[in-house]
């Protein structure tokens, strides 16, 4: 008594599940810590959590050509890799499908534990690797929760989205485990024309406007204005230049970001479609001078 279900759910939990501790040597801590520091699934997690997948992940090496994952088997424990690349094949109506390839520091493997299915596809190493495993109840017990709820909040917003439309479903999931999410007041510069960027914006709550100076020695005037959905900050990191004008909140603004990494790796499939919509800027320019 007194005891709420849910506190008793959560000590229930932790209470009866012994998290598996496998030796490591220093240099092997290091070089987890690294990869764990890349993954986006791991990077949320606090310390103590983080310490215990560190204890529970075990180092296992697979020569080139051998299979790591195959398509329709039990899954049992899901990987980051170490060193190598590898590379995923997927039977699609019987032919046997290229999708992408995994280098150090992405994980594969987690679908299988997040929604206990067979192995959607089939990994196998493209040359030596070193892969970390990490077994099935140490994710449920200390990643899934978080990865689900993130997955399922942002699955229904990512798919209203144009940019997004015509992604795989599976692709534009992984970007709700790389967003971070930050909050602006009325009036905030999320980026300052001429500086340096590191950010690509999605906002998810409010407005912004876009102002650029146009004529030198005048202020800038407005050029855009951002809703529910719109994005920002892409030509920057697309053409490595600086921040091309000005961002202000318009309204309370809440955002969702990807840094430069993320976003040249989770949204490589739609480059063309940021670059043929970058084209647009240069009219509405021209409109102005
Ligand atoms: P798993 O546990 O099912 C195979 O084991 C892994 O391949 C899977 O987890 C993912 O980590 C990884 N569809 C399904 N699984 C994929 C895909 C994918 N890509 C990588 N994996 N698609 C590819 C999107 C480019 C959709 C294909 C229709």
């Amino acid at each position: 008594s007194g005891v709420s279900a849910e506190a008793y759910g959560q000590w229930n939990k932790k209470g009866t599940f012994k998290p598996p501790v496998h030796h490591k040597t220093p240099e092997q801590r290091n070089r987890i810590i690294a990869k764990l520091s890349t993954s986006f699934m791991f990077v949320a997690l606090d310390d103590k959590d983080k310490e215990i997948v560190i204890e529970a992940m075990k180092e296992c090496s697979f020569p080139a050509k051998t299979e790591v994952i195959k398509q329709g088997a039990d899954g049992s424990e899901l990987f980051i890799v170490d060193t190598g690349i590898l590379s995923c094949y997927k039977n699609i109506k019987g032919e046997e499908k290229h999708l992408k390839d995994y280098h150090p520091g992405e994980a594969f493997g987690e679908l299988a534990l997040l929604y206990n299915a067979p192995r959607a596809a089939t990994i196998i190493a493209k040359t030596d690797s070193i892969l970390w495993s990490l077994d099935r109840d140490t994710f449920n017990h200390i990643v899934k929760d978080a990865a689900v709820k993130r997955r399922e909040k942002y699955e229904a917003f990512l798919s209203k989205i144009d940019l997004l439309a015509d992604m795989d479903p599976y692709e534009r999931s992984q970007l709700a485990d790389a967003f971070i999410t930050s909050k602006f007041n009325q009036g905030d510069y999320v980026i300052k024309e001429g500086e340096e960027g590191n950010n690509f914006y999605i906002i998810e709550e409010g407005e912004a406007i876009a102002t650029k100076t146009i004529k030198k020695g005048h202020a800038p005037e407005q050029v855009k204005h951002y809703r529910h959905g719109d994005y920002f900050g892409e030509l920057a990191l697309l053409k490595n230049q600086p921040r091309a004008a000005n961002v202000v909140a318009s309204l309370p603004m809440k955002c969702v970001s990807l840094d430069r990494h993320s976003f040249k790796r989770l949204l490589g499939p739609v480059e063309s479609i940021l670059v043929r919509n970058a084209k647009k800027y240069e009219e509405i320019i021209a409109s102005l001078v």
